[in-house]
């Protein structure tokens, strides 16, 4: 008896679309093929009209994560219920470490943390220094299904920053175990340098906060990331990339057969820096800044042809009380501008499936199968989950998302489930949307409702595919 059967379905891969049934038992994919053809089942579901996709991958948010004076509006099972109805069926978060800190201990910490989530989760290490002991910890996590680790090249002052003899040390013990090393690439001498700047001659609006951290404070990190991880050998993945110049180069060293990766975030595509204008423009404030329409166009051309292989949301949501925390009021009882007191992080996890169907599908400018890769599908392949997640194909884990790309809505606070009462896409109408999510089997999300558990969430080991961190001699 099947539990499951979801039928006349357009079946989305990441490079073809196949009108099929998907037959479910217990947590799996037990076929794809004709319902006719199938045992008895539990349940059917009729898709007609709709998208049938695996679910979205979310390898990239911060919650539960002190940072900057703050924690963040949720916890690992209210994220969970809203990256559910965003189409997410698994997600991955980072360890919690700084300086003097064991990157294990942290990762038993965070798995613990993670446990209430009612989706499937994994984690990364996080690593802000490489004494002896903590190099010697990565065959541990990569032992543990932890095969990626994060490192910033920034936030000195927040003391998490990792110097480039940090790099190159983490990048070298990754390529000796074919880890995949993830970076946050901003130049902390540039920022540091404008930041201070602009501090010195009072100008501390919010605009002054992008201006600070321009291009080129981007560019000249992810050049020297890209040069130190070919000095070593090792492949890397660079996170949040807002901008052409950093594609191009990005491109070069892939068409040369380097295994650099890139991943960009739905607010640089659809948000841009004349937000920092606005009286309300430090809820926009994250690193790295928002861009230029210019840019956003780049990062389109890269989904296209393949440079940018992957997306992640960098959800870091705060509420507005979080992202005022800091911050001082005159005597006329408004906020005083001052960017230096305002964390660092957007929302995203609930609007990233959405925003991609919308602008991306419906307006022409990727297909459904793209979408499908670079929300699921790549992801699964390159953080070393593929094919338990991000594909349907029998013998993988029944994480399915139905997509209605007729389906229009506002977007607004109101309709999110992210626990903050402010959305930066406030008003934006879309059409394209995730209307029912399962889970390992089970329906977490149906006419509108959320029908998870807390705690149904499973830890998902992963181990890396060796393809994905070889050079290539083209
Ligand atoms: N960027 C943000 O905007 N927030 C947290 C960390 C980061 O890199
Ligand atoms: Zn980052
Ligand atoms: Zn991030």
């Amino acid at each position: 008896m099947l539990d499951l059967v979801i039928k006349n379905g357009k079946l989305v891969f990441d490079t073809s679309i196949v009108s099929a049934d998907i037959a479910v038992k217990g947590d799996k994919i037990w076929a794809i093929g004709y319902a006719q053809d199938f045992p008895e089942t539990v349940r059917v579901i009729d898709a007609s009209g709709k998208y049938v996709m695996p679910g979205a991958i979310d390898a990239h948010m911060h919650v539960e994560a002190p940072f900057q004076g703050c924690l963040g509006a949720n916890d690992f099972y209210t994220q969970s219920i809203s990256a559910a109805f965003g189409g997410v069926t698994m997600f991955m978060d980072f360890t919690n470490t700084f300086k003097g800190m064991s990157v294990l201990d942290a990762f038993e910490k965070r798995k613990e943390d993670m446990s209430k989530s009612a989706i499937d989760y994994s984690i990364h290490g996080k690593f802000v220094e490489a004494p002896p002991e903590r190099i010697a910890e990565i065959e541990g996590l990569v032992e543990r299904g932890c095969p990626t680790f994060k490192l910033f090249m920034t936030y000195r002052r927040e003391g998490v920053m990792a110097t480039d003899e940090t790099l190159m040390r983490v990048f070298e013990r990754a390529k000796e175990l074919s880890a995949l090393p993830m970076v946050h690439a901003e130049s902390n001498v540039i920022a540091e340098y404008n930041l201070d700047r602009f501090v010195d001659s009072g100008k501390l609006d919010w605009h002054y906060f992008a201006a600070a951290k321009p291009v080129l404070c981007e560019a000249e990190a992810f050049s020297r990331a890209l040069y130190l991880s070919q000095v070593v050998g090792n492949a890397l993945l660079i996170v949040h990339t807002t901008n052409g110049a950093a594609l191009g180069v990005a491109e070069a060293a892939q068409k040369k057969g380097v295994p650099i990766y890139v991943e960009t975030c739905p607010h640089y595509l659809f948000l841009f820096s004349d937000n920092y204008d606005l009286p309300d423009g430090h809820l926009y404030i994250c690193s790295p800044p928002l861009r230029t329409e210019d840019e956003a166009e780049s990062l389109w051309q890269g989904m296209r042809n393949g440079t940018v292989s992957v997306t992640g949301s960098d959800d870091c949501t705060y509420s507005r009380a979080e992202k005022e925390m800091f911050l001082e009021k005159g005597p006329d009882g408004k906020i005083i501008r001052d960017f230096r007191k305002v964390v660092n992080g957007v929302s995203g996890i609930e609007t990233r499936l959405p925003l991609l169907l919308s602008e991306g599908v419906n307006k022409g400018r990727l297909s459904i199968n793209q979408v499908c890769a670079l929300v699921s599908s790549n992801i699964a392949k390159l953080y070393g989950c593929y094919p338990q997640k991000g594909v349907l194909a029998p013998g993988s884990d029944a994480d399915i998302t139905i997509v209605d790309m007729e389906k229009t809505v506002t977007l607004s606070a109101g309709m999110l489930h992210n626990n903050v009462d402010y959305c930066l896409f406030d008003g934006m109408k879309i059409k394209g949307m995730p209307v029912m999510t399962i889970s390992r089997g089970a329906i977490i999300i149906e006419d509108g409702k959320f029908h998870g558990k807390r705690g149904a969430g499973q830890f998902v080991h992963r181990k890396m595919d060796p393809q994905y961190t070889q050079y290539f001699a083209l």
